[in-house]
């Protein structure tokens, strides 16, 4: 059984966060989400996310290719929590890519590409201002 590792924020669930759990759940068998805090958002974007770490996370557990979701608490963490999630592979989107190579050594890492034109800020961009 290959068990599947992906981290993210995932504000304002969006279709590309639900192509890259679906991908990164194809990849093996069972899918394991670290999901950024509310503070590792802030310290990473400077910002706290629009739906709180609360909601995100009812959100993701909702997801049907989702088997399990922890709170990623730091970056500084990542091999900790492979190690304790038993992952053999850690998927990322490619905005990420390389980031995570040093990894390698704990397990398979993986990059999918970005399921292009759709963002959470575009998103926020559009609700702000809806004619342009
Ligand atoms: N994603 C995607 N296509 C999009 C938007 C996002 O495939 N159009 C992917 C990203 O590449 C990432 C995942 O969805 O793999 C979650 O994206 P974010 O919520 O933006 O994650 P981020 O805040 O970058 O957090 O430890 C790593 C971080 O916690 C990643």
């Amino acid at each position: 059984m290959k068990r599947v590792i992906t981290f993210g924020t995932f504000d304002v669930f969006h279709l590309g966060h639900l192509r890259i759990l679906q991908r990164a759940k194809e990849m093996g068998d069972y899918l394991i989400v670290g999901m950024s805090t509310d503070h590792l958002n802030f310290s990473k974007k400077g910002k706290y996310p629009v739906y709180s770490e609360e909601e995100r996370m009812e959100i993701i557990k909702s997801i049907r290719y989702v088997d399990e979701v922890f709170y990623e608490e730091s970056l500084e963490r990542k091999g900790e929590y492979l190690k304790k999630y038993r992952a053999d592979i850690l998927v990322m989107g490619d905005d990420w890519k390389g980031k995570f190579d040093v990894y390698s050594s704990l397990c398979q890492v993986i990059y999918l590409p970005r399921t292009p034109s759709i963002s959470t800020t575009q998103i926020i961009e559009k609700i702000q201002k809806p004619c342009q």
